[in-house]
């Protein structure tokens, strides 16, 4: 049997709710295969913020760093200094963030399934923004390394994906020619390790509009921080919406599970919002699990996630939004009833 800590941050607005319909996830996990979650509650976020005083304390810097991998539920105003800079701290340089079609969900297509591998800790949101009298500058750090390590992370996810074996890389090189020039060049070099991948490149305001024409046509998206951050909230809209859409912060060494949405303060208290993003996030985890220790469980788990909440959606057992009557915790004891019933 294999232990892992795992640090949980439920975040802000519709976190929490998100995070006890996830929790129960969880714990059908722990009960039905050979693995053990010492989950570790981490402050982090608005709330946090308010009562002391700081949106990251050290104290869960620190938790986080001693877990085997950090689950977060979404933040509010302080997303910034949370996430963004948590990807900056652990070096969490690839997010991925699929983007797949599931049954009795209204889709646009039936047969969408991408991903969106976003460089994470470039670009604009390194935050390096200041003021020049009455002049605001933020600053666009795209480099070599941080090029070269995302565009072998795209190809290896196609490989690994087996599907229609192509990268697309997105960018704007026509008018950003030196920023996003650099990333189209090491892009297309990077394209001669992987003869066995075809390699296109877009621009961006083409792929914003190709997502809504021809999204079937697209296999793995590589792209700079801001545009991925943009393009992935677009895209969700494809699938049923962002409550349908999670995603993977990972480095080296480490990784955070999230969903790409917001804290959502307008549904808090309500029990409508989609526990699906956060619960597939958890799928996305025990899959990195499964790889960085060679732990099968942790696989076999993240199948069983997924095909729960498949389960569950195909017998409408769904929030309002797609048709349903479900809570939002009901839906995480139905996908957890599931699990356990395999
Ligand atoms: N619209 C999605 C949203 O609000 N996401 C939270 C957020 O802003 N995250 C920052 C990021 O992913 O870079």
């Amino acid at each position: 049997m294999n232990n892992y800590n795992i640090a949980l941050i439920s975040g802000d607005g519709i976190g929490p709710e998100l995070t006890e319909a996830t929790i129960k996830v969880l714990k059908a996990i722990q009960s039905k295969f050979e693995v053990g979650l010492n989950i570790i509650e981490v402050d982090a976020g608005d709330r946090c913020l308010e009562n002391r005083g700081v949106a990251l304390p050290k104290t869960s810097i620190e938790t986080i760093k001693s877990s085997h991998a950090c689950l977060k539920g979404p933040v509010g105003e302080t997303a910034a200094d949370v996430i963004v800079k948590l990807r900056l701290m652990f070096d969490l340089y690839a997010n991925f963030r699929p983007i797949k079609a599931y049954p009795s969900v209204p889709c646009m297509w039936p047969d969408i399934d991408f991903v969106i591998v976003r460089e994470n800790t470039e670009g604009l949101y390194k935050g390096l923004e200041f003021t020049l009298n009455d002049t605001a500058i933020c600053l666009r750090v795209i480099t070599r390394k941080g090029c070269e390590r995302i565009a072998k992370q795209a190809f290896e996810l196609a490989r690994r994906r087996n599907m229609k074996q192509r990268v697309t890389a997105v960018h704007k090189a026509n008018v950003m020619k030196v920023t996003c020039g650099l990333f189209a060049e090491v892009c297309r070099e990077v394209s001669q390790l992987y003869p066995d991948i075809d390699f296109d490149e877009q621009y961006v305001d083409a792929t914003a509009m190709r997502l809504i024409k021809e999204p079937q046509k697209f296999d793995v998206i590589v792209t700079t921080n801001m545009f991925g951050d943009i393009l992935s909230d677009e895209a969700a809209q494809l699938i049923g919406g962002l409550g349908m859409a999670p995603a993977a912060n990972v480095g080296e060494n480490f990784a955070i599970f999230e969903p790409v949405h917001g804290s959502a303060p307008d549904l808090v208290g309500k029990q409508t919002a989609n526990p699906c993003s956060m619960i597939l996030a958890s799928k996305m985890m025990f899959d990195w699990l499964g790889e960085r220790y060679g732990d099968s469980v942790c696989s076999t788990a993240a199948v069983a996630i997924e095909d729960a909440v498949v389960e569950t959606l195909c017998k409408g057992i769904t929030i309002p939004d797609f048709g349903g009557t479900a809570k939002t915790l009901e839906m995480g004891e139905a996908i957890a009833n599931e699990i356990f019933g395999k």
